[in-house]
């Protein structure tokens, strides 16, 4: 029996425009008693859990939109995941907007531990889309309108018995997210994403493809970090917008062990041996072993690809 962190991927189902906080909170609240029914440590929520999701709407006035977002965490919506959290240990990490004291607005993610305490918090790095209204898309994507690049880095935290780490959906696409992790240790990395079944600027592309191209990232990660993920998604259909879904747990040899078969509220349940880590960590991907890194310096130095001249 190795260390077993057992794991409630729990994702939500479509939240419409006029959904309020507190019936968003109730829908995770069921899914967490869910979780602890089935004798669940942690459960992983979405991004922007609480809300529709807000960045396909354009608004002039920034300022607009801060209704979407939240100034406390726990607030008076969240609070019954913090108290349930704390009267039951049961860990969770939940997304949200939100907007600090001095006006900043992150993408964001909070790790809470058993004791519904806050350990670690995540702002989104990667911020797909776009930040002026672009008619010529078939939908908007206004994340680098909204949201300003996290400013936390990519942290990892030692807590409920694993080395737990945190990254939000664009995130997943970057091999660097996993690895800045994985430089850490990390054994469990939760993430949560809202990704349309449709691409806005390439209607050929299916939602098939996309599902893959998320897959295949998250799969990757997993492996050559020799890491559990645990991807969340949103899914089904918000005002007309599709989300592709596809929640799933990823072992460390990269192969999906769980993953859901709906589009709504639907819980799935792992038994994640974090030892199960260690034999990749120990041998193929024994970083300090292995790794070159006299030849990596173009990944800090450059962001944009330079081909050769001719
Ligand atoms: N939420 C989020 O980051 N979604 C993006 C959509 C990419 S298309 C602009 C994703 O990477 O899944």
């Amino acid at each position: 029996m190795g260390r077993i962190l057992k794991i409630g991927a729990a994702q939500s189902g479509p939240i419409q425009k006029d959904e309020d906080r507190d019936s968003a909170v109730a829908r995770l609240l069921e899914m967490m008693k869910e979780a602890h029914a089935e004798g669940c440590d942690m459960v992983v929520f979405t991004e922007l859990a609480l809300t529709t999701f807000f960045p396909r709407y354009y608004a002039e006035d920034r300022a607009d939109m801060d209704s979407w977002f939240e100034t406390d965490m726990p607030g008076p919506a969240t609070r019954p995941l913090f108290d349930f959290s704390k009267d039951n240990g049961i860990g969770f990490t939940l997304g949200y907007g939100e907007l600090t004291p001095d006006g900043h607005h992150f993408n964001t993610q909070v790790l809470v531990d058993k004791n519904g305490e806050i350990q670690g918090k995540y702002r989104k790095i990667h911020l797909p889309g776009h930040a002026e209204l672009e008619p010529e898309r078939s939908f908007q994507h206004l994340e680098k309108r909204y949201f300003e690049p996290g400013d936390l880095g990519f942290p990892v935290w030692r807590t409920m018995g694993g080395v737990i780490g945190m990254c939000i959906c664009n995130d997943r696409r970057w091999p660097e997210t996993f690895r800045v992790m994985g430089l850490q240790g990390v054994e469990l990395v939760a993430l949560g994403y809202n990704t349309p079944s449709s691409n806005s600027l390439k209607a050929s592309e299916t939602k098939e493809t996309r599902q893959h191209h998320s897959r295949l990232c998250m799969q990757a990660g997993a492996y050559q970090n020799a890491t559990w993920v645990v991807g969340v998604a949103k899914a089904g259909d918000e005002d007309g917008h599709h989300l592709f879904g596809d929640t799933m747990i990823i072992n460390p040899d990269g192969k999906i062990v769980a993953e859901a078969k709906t589009e709504d509220d639907e819980l799935i349940v792992f038994d994640c041996d974090l030892d199960a880590c260690r034999f990749l960590k120990e041998s193929t991907f024994d970083f300090a072993a292995h790794r070159r890194i006299e030849h990596y310096g173009l990944i800090t130095e450059q962001t944009g690809a330079i081909p050769p001249e001719g």
